[in-house]
């Protein structure tokens, strides 16, 4: 079963089709992500940051902003602007992450990263130009939801992605580039910044459009921290045990660039268990939500058994 609308939802998790749902989900998100960005003069930089935008991705973040949205009693149409925006900004970060100064990578998406094709200098500014687009995407464009909502959702995500969430994240992680005494504390702080900050935002997001009641805001945060470091570790098992065609991106960087890992501190088995138990603690959150959050059940078990 496919998820169209509220009415649409499964009774039973058994009956839950997630593959056809992402599948049509991400269509969604794509056709959406065309359409808020056409090209317009000069070329090169709406080209430049299209070239990455567009290059596929699992498109997770503003899936989970969909699916929280709709939760709460929302529509994707309510919340789509975010949800594009969501990615916006993930794109960006993915565009500066892969630059020589930073991770220093020639692939992501399966494809040259953005500064192999453009050039470094063009490469910033795509990701610049992504980053502010995204705020003006979700001024611009979000209708029949409440203004005080549609502000505190841009608080909500401008925060998470700042020097407290994903830049914090991405510092630290640069500082502990090649050093053998990371503890596991701070290799926690990197990853519930640089990667788990998003992923939270995009779950309260939706449900902040959605009208969620702070207790429900409550369970939703947790959820998602929960699954954002799930998401981390099993990244880092998968950088590991999977090729470069299977991943889309250079495999082996972690243990290329000394980077202290999950796995390199717990070993691969320890960590898929910690990692399984996080998406436990996860699904528990969601429990007083009943059948609607069958979709978010699905998701966060898709989080330990994707392949890239
Ligand atoms: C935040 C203003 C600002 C600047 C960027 C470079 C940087 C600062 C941060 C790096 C953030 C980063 C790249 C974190 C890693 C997150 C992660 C696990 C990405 C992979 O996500 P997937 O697997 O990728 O969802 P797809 O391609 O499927 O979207």
């Amino acid at each position: 079963m496919v998820l169209t609308n509220q009415t649409d939802f499964p009774q039973k998790e058994s009956e839950f089709d997630l593959k056809a749902y992402l599948a049509q989900r991400k269509a969604l998100v794509e056709t959406a992500l065309d359409d808020y960005l056409p090209v317009k003069a000069p070329e090169t930089i709406y080209e430049a940051m299209r070239y990455s935008l567009l290059a596929g991705g699992k498109r997770l973040r503003p899936i989970l902003c969909l699916a929280s949205c709709e939760l709460i009693g929302g529509t994707v149409e309510m919340a789509m602007p975010t949800a594009c925006a969501l990615e916006m900004v993930h794109t960006m970060s993915l565009i500066h992450d892969d630059l020589p100064a930073m991770d220093n990578d020639d692939y992501r998406r399966g494809k040259l990263t953005n500064h192999k094709v453009y050039g470094e200098d063009i490469a910033i500014l795509a990701g610049d130009g992504l980053l502010v687009y995204a705020f003006e995407a979700i001024a611009t464009y979000t209708e029949n939801v409440p203004a005080p909502r549609v502000l505190a959702a841009i608080a909500r995500l401008a925060r998470a992605f700042g020097a407290e969430g994903v830049v914090g994240g991405q510092v630290v992680d640069l500082q502990s580039e090649g050093r053998s005494d990371i503890s596991e504390e701070t290799l926690h702080f990197i990853h519930t910044h640089k990667t788990g900050a998003l992923l939270e935002a995009c779950v309260v997001c939706g449900a902040m459009l959605g009208g969620a009641t702070e207790a429900q805001l409550q369970h939703l945060s947790r959820y998602a921290q929960n699954i954002g470091l799930a998401f981390q570790i099993i990244d880092d098992i998968l950088d590991i045990t999977k090729t470069q065609e299977e991943l889309g991106k250079t495999a082996g960087k972690d243990l290329q660039a000394q980077k202290a890992t999950y796995p390199s501190i717990w070993g691969l088995e320890e960590s898929y268990h910690q990692a399984q138990q996080l998406v436990r603690d996860a699904k528990a959150e969601l429990a007083e939500f009943g059948t609607p959050a069958i979709p978010l059940i699905a998701i966060a078990d898709f989080i330990t058994t994707r392949s890239n």
